[in-house]
């Protein structure tokens, strides 16, 4: 039994175009259960945290001016193996290749700036599951 915790969120994309609900519904008809959830805005300060990993590729600051752009929700979601489970529906970074079926595959498109927008985002491994929860939710 792995029970994890993972971080999501749906990114600016998808929270302008109403698809938080639909992204939730995925989540919960997979059988993962929602431990916290919260909407905001994130600031640039929390963007270079979470994204720190990418602080020197070529796409660095698109993302962080997307990401900050607007409302995203963050949710914690807990079930066995759900950060590979998440990663699974979610589909591959590029909503243009990403298969249908996927959140990204079905919901997603390329709207000019490539993988930049593509609706939500999902931790890729228990370190940075809890690396990420501690940025989105400091009191959980
Ligand atoms: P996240 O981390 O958002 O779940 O995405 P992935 O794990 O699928 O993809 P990633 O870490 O390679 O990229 C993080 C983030 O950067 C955006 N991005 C990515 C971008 O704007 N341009 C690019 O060329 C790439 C590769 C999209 C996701």
């Amino acid at each position: 039994m792995t029970t994890e915790r993972s971080l999501v969120l749906v990114k600016p994309d998808g929270f302008a175009r109403g698809l938080t609900g639909e992204v939730i519904r995925r989540i919960e008809r997979k059988g993962y259960r929602l431990v916290a959830l919260r909407i905001l805005t994130p600031t640039r300060e929390m963007l270079g945290q979470h994204y720190a990993e990418h602080a020197e590729k070529p796409f660095f600051g698109e993302l962080v001016d997307f990401m900050s752009s607007g409302p995203v929700t963050a949710i914690v979601i807990e079930g066995n193996q759900c950060i590979a489970g998440f990663r699974s529906l979610a589909g591959t970074t590029d909503p243009t290749k990403a298969a249908p079926g996927t959140i990204r595959g079905d919901l997603g498109r390329d709207w000019g700036q490539g993988s930049t927008e593509n609706v939500v985002h999902g931790s890729d491994s228990p370190e940075s599951a809890a690396r990420e929860m501690a940025i989105w939710f400091p009191d959980l």
